[in-house]
Formats: structure tokens, sequence, C-alpha cells
């Protein structure tokens, strides 16, 4: 599951990510966070599938203020496989 809080720390933005388990908490196991101040970033969050198809299902998260044109929807997409991302 990912969770977008775009206005985190003077609207940055972040997306949290929860990979699951049996046992149930409420600590994010990965923390994306936006480059810079009036980013956005997380103000869109979805899952996105397996878009490179090696098995992990990817999500893929918007960021409104990433580019000089603010009307242009700049996203990243990001593999939730433990083994690479948490570090
Ligand atoms: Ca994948």
């Amino acid at each position: 599951m990912i969770v977008g809080a775009h206005v985190y720390s003077s609207n940055t933005g972040r997306a949290y990510a929860y990979f699951g388990s049996s046992s149930m908490n409420n600590a994010a196991d990965m923390t994306l966070t936006g480059e810079g101040t009036g980013n956005y970033f997380g103000i869109s969050v979805s899952g996105a599938g397996d878009l490179n198809g090696d098995g992990y299902d990817d999500v893929i998260v918007g960021a409104y203020g990433t580019v000089p044109a603010p009307a242009v929807l700049t996203c990243i997409t990001v593999e939730l496989r433990r083994t690479i991302l948490r570090t």
C-alpha cells in the first residue's frame, strides 16, 4: 500500500509504502521525499502493476511542482521489493 502526504514539510511532500506481512504495524517500510519545497510529491499515488515484469509490484508517485511548467505532473515509479529499497 502507498500513501501520499503532499503537504509534508512546506509542500515538499512524501510517500509512504507499507509492504504488509502476517502481523500489522503502522511503521512505513519505505519513505520517499520530494526534492524541494513546493514539489507536492505524493499528490497522487497508485499501484502500477509490475511494470518491468520482474514479479514485484511497482507504484507510481506524482509530484505537481517539480518542473518549470506547473501543469505537468511528473511521476516516478518505485518497485516494492524489500531487498532493494530498504537500506
Ligand atoms: Ca516490478
